[in-house]
């Protein structure tokens, strides 16, 4: 009887849909292409009308899609697969919806429909889904949504439209989403939001904006979320941020933004501000609270006045290639809680002693590719890092001109004076200091040399092809 009704259904939707277009009736038979759940080699045309099965197939909970191409989900999907809770589409060349398409789908859990060809989500398309919790449409290509694009979510958890070309956002879009947790819109064109966007998703807390195009930042947005637990703004254009949330439990990420200057207010935990314009520390007034800090990239230069002073409860601390030529004996003090220090990648000749003598709980201190004296090195392993047993890196490239290695890390020797004389560690000689400039100014020398080189071997193969 339901396989009548069914087939039914169809004739008469098949009238309705596509009267005067060139529709055609086809069957794909699931069991021919489809082994526990995987369904390969399937082809569905924009104009196909499809039936899958003679008779509703009962207990198929998941669903993948391989090496496949469909144009648009199957109109009988959920009819044939009533009980369908995951449906992974990825992939398959998708590019369009068909109206209505998930009656029937009140047990649909996830819905994967990244890497396809949408361009649009129209007006309440997700009527009947109304239980879903996850829905990924990365890497398509949408433009546009409607204020009722996500119409019936109300049990949205994690929506994902990262990878696509949005510009702007309707001010309702997201208003449905009264449960929703997790939003990447990562990888589009945004600029900016409407006022009041996030003001129904109280429920809000991993936030993923990067590699778009803000230029400014407004907390204010989020002002109704009470714990943020993520949020990324890595890759688009701001140059100062200021973050004013109540608690930012986790993390922030702002990598190559060209950021000069951060301020937070309130609790934050985690900060990775990878290669960005920062010339100082962020301004933190909680900073007691920060446990994780990378400013690895960022032209800091040397740490003056003591500016860690108030990061007490640091664990991981990256100032890789942050322009150090030295480190200031005190700037350490109040770490006593690191577990892992980063210093590689700058232009160091020696440290100070005194700079361990609070880092009681360091277990990881990478400090390879630096300009680092031979002598002074053999005693940095010997009496600190082999004697308390902490780990450390090898240096992986070969830098220019190198002297010699100390357990792997490049060193140089002091041309001026006897390759013998033992380093204290105390003091740095002017003569040293610009000894490790010029040795820098060599490598990037060189660096830029050869990334010319390459160009122009490209500008000759383009020439010779054009000839
Ligand atoms: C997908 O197709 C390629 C060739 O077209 C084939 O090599 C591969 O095994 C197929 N994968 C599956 C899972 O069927
Ligand atoms: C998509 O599938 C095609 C074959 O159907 C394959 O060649 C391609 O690598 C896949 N792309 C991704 C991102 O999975
Ligand atoms: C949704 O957008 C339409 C125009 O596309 C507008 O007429 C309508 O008022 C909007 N609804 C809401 C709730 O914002
Ligand atoms: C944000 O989304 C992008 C794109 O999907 C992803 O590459 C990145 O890892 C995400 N960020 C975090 C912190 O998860
Ligand atoms: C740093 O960011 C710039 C763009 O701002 C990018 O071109 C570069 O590749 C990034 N470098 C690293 C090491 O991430
Ligand atoms: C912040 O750190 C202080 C001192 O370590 C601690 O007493 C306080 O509970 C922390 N606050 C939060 C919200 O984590
Ligand atoms: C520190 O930052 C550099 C550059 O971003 C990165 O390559 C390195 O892995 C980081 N160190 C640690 C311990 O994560
Ligand atoms: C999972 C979760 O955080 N749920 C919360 C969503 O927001 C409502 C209030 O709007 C809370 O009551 C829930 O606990």
């Amino acid at each position: 009887m339901k396989f009548l009704f069914l087939f039914v259904c169809a004739i008469a939707a098949l009238h309705a849909h596509y009267n005067g277009h060139a529709a055609q009736l086809r069957r794909v038979w699931m069991q021919d292409h489809c082994q526990q759940g995987i369904c390969t080699g399937i082809e569905i045309g924009r104009n196909d009308y499809v039936i899958l099965s003679q008779m509703p197939i009962a207990k198929q909970l998941m669903l993948t899609f391989l090496n496949s191409s469909i144009a648009k989900i199957p109109h009988l999907m959920f009819d044939t697969f009533p009980d369908l809770q995951v449906l992974r589409m990825e992939n398959c060349s998708v590019e369009t919806f068909e109206k209505p398409q998930f009656e029937g789908a009140s047990n649909l859990m996830s819905l994967f429909l990244g890497h396809n060809l949408l361009r649009d989500i129209p007006k309440n398309i997700f009527l009947g889904a109304d239980n879903l919790n996850t829905l990924h449409m990365n890497h398509n290509q949408l433009r546009l949504l409607h204020n009722s694009s996500f119409h019936a979510l109300k049990e949205l958890r994690e929506l994902s439209l990262a990878d696509n070309q949005l510009e702007q956002l309707p001010l309702g879009v997201f208003t449905p989403l009264r449960k929703l947790l997790d939003l990447n819109l990562g990888g589009n064109r945004l600029a900016a939001f409407p006022r009041g966007i996030f003001d129904r998703n109280f429920n809000l807390t991993r936030i993923n904006l990067s590699r778009n195009r803000f230029v400014a930042f407004e907390s204010e947005l989020f002002k109704l979320q009470p714990r943020i637990k993520l949020l990324d703004l890595s890759g688009n254009e701001l140059q100062e941020l200021t973050l004013n949330f109540a608690v930012l439990e986790s993390s922030v990420h702002a990598n190559n933004c060209d950021m000069r200057k951060l301020t937070v207010y309130g609790y934050i935990y985690e900060l990775e501000l990878r290669n960005n314009s920062l010339r100082e520390l962020p301004h933190i007034p909680h900073a007691a609270n920060v446990t994780s800090l990378d400013l690895s990239l960022n032209p800091l230069g040397t740490l003056q006045g003591n500016p860690l002073r108030r990061y007490t409860g640091l664990q991981r601390l990256n100032l890789s290639a942050t322009g150090m030529h030295e480190v200031p004996e005190d700037v350490f003090k109040k770490q006593t809680q690191l577990k892992l220090l980063d210093i590689s990648a700058n232009s160091l000749y020696n440290l100070k002693f005194a700079l361990f003598s609070n880092l009681k709980s360091l277990q990881y201190f990478y400090f390879q590719q630096n300009n680092w004296n031979c002598d002074f090195l053999q005693l940095l392993m010997n009496s600190f890092v082999k004697k308390r047993d902490i780990s450390f890196m090898e240096d992986a490239t070969e830098p220019e001109l190198v002297d010699d290695y100390v357990d792997g890390v490049a060193c140089w020797y002091e041309s001026n004076k006897p390759a013998s004389k033992k380093c204290s560690g105390e003091g740095l000689s002017e003569a040293a200091l610009e000894l490790a400039i010029v040795r820098n100014d060599i490598k990037s020398f060189m660096e830029v040399v050869e990334k010319k080189f390459v160009k122009v071997y490209r500008m000759l193969d383009e020439l010779k092809m054009r000839l």
